[in-house]
């Protein structure tokens, strides 16, 4: 290779280096005091190579969402045995979960539809169409909360799954952190998996600025292997205790997330 072309081979890779990291929030690099800890509690190997999407618990159970068109499912998860309780059509790819109001809502991605489910029996209830993508979704008592893969947060009215209010999550520096995916409310604040990271955040509904970073490191994670299975799955136990699991994990984790 001429010396030019070389020159210009490192210097597209540092461009391309340089817009990568402009995507990426730095501040919790530097500031000690936005990162939290996580306490990995409990590993449960998994049985099934599932997609997760969507992890929620409802009382006592897990119930786990999965995606990819023609696999995608919802059901049950105990003890790292999955069983499946209803499937989406093939054309279909299963997203997010939460449960509110005693009724169980699954997104999809790009079809627009929302399945609401009997958390009991998983039979459809009802369904609603929107507009956009649907990435993960969690409830805060009163409202749905629903990503889409920016760094907006739409806040949805149960009944009738119609847009209240957005929301732009933001950085200590105020820069809009893109990518949130899978999500939970606890104690007072909005969980969230950031897409292809091994960040879980942790958001204040009343600025939407991220407060704290969880950065994980769990011996079933594969995305160096697999970019597709990244760090996916945050539902609430109790206090501070929370499962965490990634797509295409061989485990799930109990774990404490500690500020
Ligand atoms: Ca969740």
């Amino acid at each position: 290779m001429k010396k030019r072309a070389v020159i210009f081979a490192l210097a597209g890779i540092v461009l391309l280096s340089l817009a990568f990291l402009a995507g990426h929030y730095f501040w919790p690099e530097t500031a000690a005091e936005y990162r939290g800890t996580v306490v990995v509690k409990e590993e449960i190997p998994l049985s099934d190579s599932l997609f997760i999407q969507g992890l929620e618990m409802n009382d006592k159970e897990l119930i786990c969402a999965t995606g990819r068109y023609g696999s995608s499912m919802i059901g049950i998860l105990n003890e790292g045995k999955f069983n499946a309780k209803k499937n989406l059509p093939s054309d279909e790819f299963g997203e997010g979960i939460t449960v509110a109001k005693d009724e169980l809502f699954q997104l999809t991605w790009r079809e627009g539809l929302c399945y609401v489910r009997d958390p009991q029996t998983f039979e459809v209830i009802r369904t609603h169409r929107y507009e956009g993508e649907g990435w993960g979704i969690c409830y805060d008592g009163t409202n749905l909360i629903q990503s889409d893969g920016t760094a907006k947060l739409k806040y949805r009215a149960p009944g009738t799954f119609e847009v209240i209010s957005e929301h732009t999550v933001v950085d200590r520096d105020g820069n809009p952190v893109v990518k949130l995916n899978e999500l939970e409310f606890a104690n007072g604040h909005i969980y969230a998996n950031i897409w292809q990271t091994k960040d879980i955040v942790k958001i204040d509904p009343k600025t939407f600025k991220i407060v704290k970073v969880y950065t994980t490191d769990f011996p079933a994670d594969i995305s160096h292997e697999n970019s597709n299975a990244t760090l996916n799955g945050i539902a609430h136990i109790k206090g501070n205790r929370f499962y965490l699991t990634g797509k295409l994990w061989n485990a799930y984790y109990k774990v404490e997330l500690k500020d």
